[in-house]
């Protein structure tokens, strides 16, 4: 049986890549900062799964990593936590960077100072945010980077540092260059979540309005489902690599907006307000990927798309604030089967 740690497994894609590495059998160390509040709604599901177990973790605390790799003996190890919103980056540089850059610095020398360089496959999550705003897309494994927040700039250093660790000392460590992808189980403040619990809400009158920043910046949108397949698949290949992961196909804001009330069959510029605060000091205005690597190399190919995405992900919040603590079961029945 393979052992994997993952760090961040409370996260978005923590959670579905843990459930993914179960499936395949795997013993699956999953990560975890402590926190005040329970915060393991994302991976309930899976919790008492025998081969599932959970440990205290921090980007910050070396001696985490070394006890739990001499522990654990792992095979694999996934590189998901990350103090991971833009915006966040720019209130909190410092503790953005110190975790998204020098945490995966941490995990490298733990490897090599362990002399596991030949015995451990590292996976780093690399971000389409590091193009920042090269106007030369789309963008694939070579294309310039230019980050333009803290969060970049810190996803940049932790991209060559892998490589340079790769080449240095031989340790098969991919990158995989992941453009923005969404889920049910998106964090909460990320606009598209936003606009889809937005929607669910206002449908159920819960909510009358919804603020927004920038509605013209556009993103290639995949589903995290899809993404984290690309994850594994990298670590199972005989030779290290970095990879773009996308749709190839992009679309703004404002275009995710109208599709997920038109799911809902609402009137989005009824309710929107757009509000100054939510503009960035420095806006990734475009993205769009070219993953024609992955997809020859790793015979990846995503199953949803752009209106699929909106579509589960609208789908999902309406029946989540439907069955809230079963405050709104009146308005289910009301309501059954129009969705
Ligand atoms: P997410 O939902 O924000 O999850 C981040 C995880 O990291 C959470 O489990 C979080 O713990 C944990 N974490 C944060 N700070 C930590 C710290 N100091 N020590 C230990 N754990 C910490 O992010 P995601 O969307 O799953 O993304 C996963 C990774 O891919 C991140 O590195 C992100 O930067 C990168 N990425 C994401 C996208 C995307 O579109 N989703 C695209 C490219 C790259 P809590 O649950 O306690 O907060
Ligand atoms: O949903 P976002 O916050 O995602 P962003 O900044 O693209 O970052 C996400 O994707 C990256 C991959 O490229 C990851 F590395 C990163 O960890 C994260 O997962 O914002 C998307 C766009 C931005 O242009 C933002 O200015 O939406 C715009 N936006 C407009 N109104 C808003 C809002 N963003 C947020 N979060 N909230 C708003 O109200």
């Amino acid at each position: 049986m393979k052992t994997a740690i993952v760090t961040g497994v409370t996260g978005q894609d923590g959670s579905y890549l843990a459930e993914l590495l179960l499936s395949k059998g795997y013993r699956v160390i999953g990560l975890k900062r402590r926190t005040s509040l329970i915060n393991t709604s994302r991976i309930d599901h899976i919790f008492s799964h025998e081969n599932l177990s959970l440990e205290y973790y921090d980007l910050e605390d070396s001696g985490c990593i070394y006890k739990l790799i001499h522990y654990y003996e792992p095979d694999e190890i996934y590189n998901l936590a990350a103090q991971s919103h833009v915006r966040v980056s720019f209130d909190m540089p410092e503790h953005t960077v110190n975790g998204v850059a020098i945490g995966p610095l941490k995990i490298l020398e733990a490897i090599r100072n362990m002399n596991l360089c030949d015995k451990i496959k590292f996976y780093q999550a690399s971000s389409s945010e590091m193009y920042g705003d090269n106007p030369e897309y789309p963008f694939n494994e070579t294309s310039r980077l230019m980050p333009a927040s803290p969060y970049a700039c810190a996803k940049v250093f932790a991209h060559n540092i892998v490589r340079n660790y790769r080449e240095s000392y031989g340790i098969h460590a991919s990158s995989g260059i992941l453009f923005n992808h969404e889920s049910p189980r998106r964090g909460e403040t990320f606009v598209t979540r936003k606009i889809t619990l937005a929607a669910a809400r206002i449908k159920l009158g819960l909510q009358d309005q919804l603020c927004l920043g920038n509605l013209d910046a556009k993103r290639d949108w995949g589903h995290a489902k899809d993404y984290v397949v690309a994850m594994w698949k990298m670590l199972q290949k005989i030779s290290p690599s970095d990879y773009v992961i996308s749709t190839g196909e992009t679309h703004s804001v404002k275009e995710f907006l109208e599709e997920v009330f038109d799911c809902a069959g609402l009137d989005p510029y009824k309710y929107l307000k757009i509000d100054a605060r939510l503009f960035r000091p420095h806006e990734v205005p475009y993205l769009l990927g070219d993953s024609t690597k992955a997809r020859k190399e790793l015979s990846w190919t995503p199953e949803h798309n752009f209106k699929t995405l909106a579509k589960d992900m609208y789908e999902a919040d309406y029946k989540q604030m439907l069955n809230s603590e079963g405050r709104y079961g009146h308005i289910e029945k009301a309501l059954r089967g129009a969705i």
